[in-house]
Parts: structure tokens; C-alpha cells; sequence
């Protein structure tokens, strides 16, 4: 395939409801849409960058800026044989594995487009029901998180994830378990935490938490050893898991029991397959993680979680949790089982409504090989 044509677009979508972590709160977001095309065939990617850099040190700015600089240049007018060698066209390019990702993931949906095939094939998976969980953020009130749970709850996910953060810890936890009794919950930190907090952090360990996920600094694997080697709650990592090199060390230091895989995070497919083969062949489970993605990012998300690895529920939902609209039509949905269908088609199966993304779109350019 040769890549005829990149587009970028800059769009906001304001959010159903705010979302707030340990490192802040937002009520939109604001992100990167790549289109790229050949032969007549179009290919999408999300860049799950933020505005701010909290999460990571990447931003909705640096992406474009990284993408239309250096990333489009490196890819037009060039012939691939398949999308997992996209990223040898942009070794020298260090990090910035957010901008990366979106187009690496575009021209993975945009090689499957062409071959007629759903994405999830390319990838090596097939097509399934996904698990579906939901990630809940830090909440005004107690009383607020116990009515948001059950109201998950009774649209039937699978698992109740809560963001928590020193001082809103021990307590919300607790309120869950008085209520909801043993059901699939776990904890996600953000990166909130130093090893100093073991134990405020052991405290949990009595209530039975699938895992607690990312307690310590994003580029830490040797204190999350130490942590891990403290308490009996199972570590998840997702900030630390950059790529395969990250994966493999975190595994072989035991500073994690599980890992949270989310593309856009790792620099695309092709290093996300590398940490799925890793973690699957040390026995370390997965599940996918979520970025408040559009439909566009989220359908990739759903393909890439066909593969067998992905053994726990992710924070993969329903669009209506998020955007109403949704970029695209018809939204993705939760079954009444707490599971998710593919979108069907070729490729991600889904692209946006021509007439929602112009509305949401606030500046778009486009390059020509
Ligand atoms: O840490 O998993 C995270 C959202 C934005 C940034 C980081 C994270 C999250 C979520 C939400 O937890 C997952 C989702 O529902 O998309
Ligand atoms: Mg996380």
C-alpha cells in the first residue's frame, strides 16, 4: 500500500459528564483524528493525547506538531508491505509514542480497509464479545460514587474500576464493598502515591481489589517492586508500560501482576502485539485499557481486545458513557451481559459522520505524497 494522503484533524467533543483523576479533572476532550489514504480506501487513528500534559508528557499540541513535522513526512509517498513496519520509517523519531500511535493505527485500519478484512484479524485476533468494565472517577461524594456504581451496575459491566487519590482511598472503597458486596472492583491510582504511602496502600490489601493500578510515579518500576513486594493486592501498571523493553523489565522486577494495555500509550499496534506475546508467555493477564476515546479509538481498542491475552474486562464502554453524540453513528453499545459487539465492516468497522466531525473540528490539514 502506498500512502497517498494524511489529514489531521483538531477536535473537541465536550464530555457527558466531567471526569477527574488524581492529576485533574476535564469536561471535554480535545484530540488529534489522522485519516490516511490509498487506493481509494481511508484509514482512521485517535491520538489519545491530552491538552494537558498530566498523563503523560505528551499533549494534544506536541502530537500535531509531531505528526505533521516529522511522522506524515516520514510515511507519504512510501509502500508498505504491512502496517507493523510503519514504525521502521520513523526510528530516529524518539518517543512521542502518542502521535505515533494515531497514525501507526490508522494505517493499520486502512491496510485491513484494503484487504476486506475486520481489523481484529489483521491483528491476529478474531472476532468475539469483549468484556466490559467502567472506569469511575473521583466523585463529590460518597453517597455520589454508590449511586454512579449501581447505576454501571445495572447497565450490566462486568467490572467496577474507581479513581482514588490520597485522601479519597480507604473510605470509597469501603462504601463499595458495605454496598455491592464482592464485586469485580479495582483501584487506579494515576501515578498518586510514593512508596513512603506502603501503608496506606497495604490497608486495601482487606478488601479483596482485583488490583490496584498505577500506585507510584509513571517512570517507576523498581519502587512498584518494593510496593509489590509489600502488599498482597495485585499491581497493575499502565503509565509505566511503555513498550515491550518496559514490559519485560516490570515482569522480570515483579513490579506488576498485571498489565494494562492501551496502543496509543505504546507507540501503536505493533509494540502492543510485542507486550501481548511477552505477558501472555509469563503468564501475566491482561486487559485494555481506555483513554476516553471517541468511537474511532475506541473501535480499535475493541479489535486489538479479541486477542487471547486479554483475559480481564477493560475499560472499554459504551460511547453514551462519554459523548453523546458520538463521532460516529450507530454509537458503540453494551449488551445487557456486560459484553461488547465489534463493529462490523472492514477495518475498525466504523469512521465518522462527515457532518459531526466538521462541527467538532476546529482546525484540519492536509498532506499529499
Ligand atoms: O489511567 O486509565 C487511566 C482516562 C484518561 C487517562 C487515563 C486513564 C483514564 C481512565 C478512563 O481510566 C478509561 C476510559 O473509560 O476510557
Ligand atoms: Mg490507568
Amino acid at each position: 500500500m502506498r500512502i497517498a494522503d494524511v489529514r489531521l484533524f483538531d477536535v473537541r467533543l465536550p464530555l457527558v459528564r466531567p471526569f477527574e483523576t488524581s492529576f485533574g479533572r476535564i469536561d471535554a476532550r480535545e484530540f488529534v483524528l489522522v485519516a490516511v489514504e490509498s487506493a481509494g480506501a481511508t484509514g482512521w487513528g485517535e491520538c489519545v493525547a491530552d491538552v494537558d500534559p498530566y498523563y503523560s508528557e505528551e499533549t494534544t499540541s506536541t502530537a500535531w506538531d509531531t505528526l505533521s513535522r516529522h511522522l506524515a513526512p516520514a510515511v507519504l509517498g512510501r509502500s508498505l508491505d504491512h502496517a507493523r513496519d510503519v514504525s521502521a520509517l520513523w526510528t530516529r523519531v524518539r518517543g512521542h509514542r502518542m502521535a505515533k500511535a494515531a497514525l501507526e493505527m490508522a494505517i493499520w485500519d486502512l491496510q485491513a480497509r484494503l484487504e476486506h478484512r475486520p481489523l481484529c484479524e489483521l491483528l491476529g485476533g478474531a472476532p468475539r464479545p469483549i468484556a466490559a468494565g467502567v472506569s469511575i472517577g473521583i466523585q463529590p461524594s460518597l453517597e455520589a460514587l454508590v449511586d454512579r456504581v449501581a447505576s454501571e451496575l445495572a447497565d450490566g459491566y462486568r467490572r467496577i474500576k474507581i479513581k482514588i487519590k490520597p485522601g479519597w482511598d480507604r473510605r470509597p472503597v469501603e462504601a463499595l464493598r458495605e454496598r455491592f458486596g464482592g464485586v469485580p472492583l479495582m483501584v487506579d491510582a494515576n501515578a498518586a502515591y510514593t512508596i513512603e504511602d506502603a501503608p496506606t496502600l497495604s490497608a486495601l490489601d482487606a478488601f479483596d481489589l482485583m488490583m490496584i493500578e498505577q500506585p507510584l510515579d509513571y517512570d517507576d518500576l523498581v519502587d512498584h517492586a518494593r510496593l509489590q513486594a509489600a502488599i498482597q493486592t495485585p499491581i497493575c501498571l499502565d503509565e509505566s508500560i511503555t513498550g515491550p523493553k518496559a514490559a519485560t523489565d516490570a515482569i522480570g522486577l515483579g513490579a506488576c501482576r498485571v498489565i494494562n494495555v492501551k496502543p496509543g500509550r505504546m507507540g501503536g499496534f505493533a509494540p502492543s502485539l510485542a507486550v501481548h506475546d511477552i505477558a501472555v508467555a509469563r503468564g501475566v493477564p491482561l486487559w485494555h485499557g481506555g483513554m476516553l476515546e471517541s468511537g474511532i479509538g475506541r473501535a480499535h481498542n475493541l479489535h486489538l481486545s479479541t486477542l487471547p491475552g486479554f483475559t480481564l474486562p477493560g475499560d472499554v464502554a459504551a460511547s453514551r458513557r462519554y459523548f453523546v453524540p458520538d463521532l460516529i453513528d450507530p454509537p458503540i453499545d453494551v449488551r445487557p451481559d456486560g459484553f461488547i459487539d465489534l463493529p462490523r465492516g472492514w477495518g475498525i468497522g466504523v469512521e465518522p459522520v462527515p457532518s459531526r466531525l466538521q462541527e467538532a473540528t476546529r482546525r484540519t490539514e492536509r498532506y499529499r505524497a
